[in-house]
């Protein structure tokens, strides 16, 4: 039996990145920053996985040097989480079920993500109605890698804290960035494509599902 299902926060859990995008873009006009990134903007941007890196990578092609990017991102990271605790974001289908199916199963559940540990913590809360630790086990966040997906260091860190080997654990994703950093800590990953990662190569998944509604083990 699969010991422990381990999750992806953003997009996986929830179709989070809208909110994300008006945090972002909320926080940019509240600094003053002449910045608005659409929707077209977004879904460039997103390959570079993490907000303090998307933020760079955003530097970088407008040529814009001198802004205080990890002031910027806590402010972004303050906007997200008092949107989150608005009430607006519901969990993608099938995650709830599959929550709690694992848990009267006795597999252990995890958290493998490229977000902010308070974003977990506003998401798990808003969509749960318990704080994150009530729900997962270990959870592994962006900020305490080296590096962040595709790079495998995130799962790496939930396999160490489960004390699991990735045979024993399932993961799931949503994304072609977090497939490749899933596949290369050793797991098997089940890809349920979202709003902005629809159209990706999932070359490598076990499976690629609409959504959770349709996984069984
Ligand atoms: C999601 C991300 C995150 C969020 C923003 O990737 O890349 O950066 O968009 O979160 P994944 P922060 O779902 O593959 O983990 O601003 O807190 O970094
Ligand atoms: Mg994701």
């Amino acid at each position: 039996m699969v010991e422990a299902l381990i999750f992806d926060v953003d997009g996986t859990l929830a179709e989070t990145e809208e909110l994300h995008r008006r945090a972002f873009n909320e926080t940019f006009a509240e600094q003053g920053l002449d910045w608005h990134w659409s929707r077209d903007d977004y879904a460039r941007l997103l390959r570079t996985t993490g907000g303090k890196e998307r933020i760079a990578a955003f530097m970088a092609e407008i040529g814009v040097e001198g802004v205080d990017i990890p002031a910027l991102h806590a402010a972004k990271t303050v906007r997200y989480t008092t949107l989150m605790s608005e009430g607006a974001m519901r969990l993608r289908p099938g995650v709830a079920t599959l929550v709690e199916r694992a848990r009267d199963r006795g597999q252990r559940l995890a958290i493998a993500t490229t977000t902010s540990r308070p974003n977990v913590e506003a998401l798990s809360l808003a969509c749960f109605a318990r704080p994150a630790a009530q729900v997962f086990d270990v959870i592994a966040a962006g900020d305490e890698v080296a590096a962040k997906k595709p790079a495998p260091d995130v799962y790496h860190l939930a396999l160490d804290r489960l004390g699991l080997a990735p045979g024993a654990c399932i993961a799931f994703e949503d994304s072609r960035n977090g497939l490749l950093s899933a596949l290369g800590a050793g797991l098997g990953v089940i890809v349920t494509p979202s709003a902005y990662t629809a159209g990706e190569d999932f070359t490598g998944a076990a499976r690629i599902l609409p959504d959770l509604t349709h996984f069984t083990e």
